[in-house]
């Protein structure tokens, strides 16, 4: 995983615009876009890592926690500021906890959505961890 700085124009009085362009600003294509909003405060989702998928994760409003998982060590990121993004690469066990109401998660993802990329057993998951599976589907 890793924090992404979007680009910022603009200025206090008129307002800010940021944006990203897949090939110039992120090390993946994009092939979809979904956003998720209107969750209530103190709500935690996700809670599975994808077997292929890369990500960018970005909240342009509001507050939401990701609490990340590589199967050795876990991290949490705040989302926080709008400028501000967070790769999720396959792997990675992550779930995200709503910080404040109305808070609005966005994110690009590599590819279409497929339920079987998703590990949603964290069992499962720690036994793909402990064989290599990452390492060994990236030699692939
Ligand atoms: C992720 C985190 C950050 C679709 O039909 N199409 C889609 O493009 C997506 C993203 C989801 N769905 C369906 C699958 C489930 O029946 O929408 C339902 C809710 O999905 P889920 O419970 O996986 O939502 P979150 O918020 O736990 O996770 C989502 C993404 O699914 C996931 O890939 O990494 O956001």
């Amino acid at each position: 995983m890793s924090i992404v700085y979007l680009k910022r124009l603009g200025c206090e009085t008129k307002g800010f615009l940021s944006f990203f362009e897949s090939g110039n600003d992120l090390g993946f294509n994009i092939k979809r876009v979904y956003y998720i909003y209107q969750v209530p405060a103190g709500t935690k989702r996700g809670g599975h890592a994808h077997r292929k998928l890369s990500q960018l994760l970005f909240c342009p409003y509001g507050q939401i926690k990701i609490i990340l998982d590589n199967g050795f060590q876990k991290d949490e990121i705040v989302l926080d500021e709008p400028s501000k993004g967070l790769v999720v690469s396959k792997g990675i066990w992550h779930d995200m906890i709503w910080e404040k109401t109305d808070s609005v998660l966005c994110v690009a993802a590599s590819d279409y959505y497929d339920e079987s990329d998703y590990i949603r057993d964290y069992d499962e998951f720690i036994r793909l961890v402990k064989e290599d599976y990452w390492h060994e589907c990236s030699k692939k």
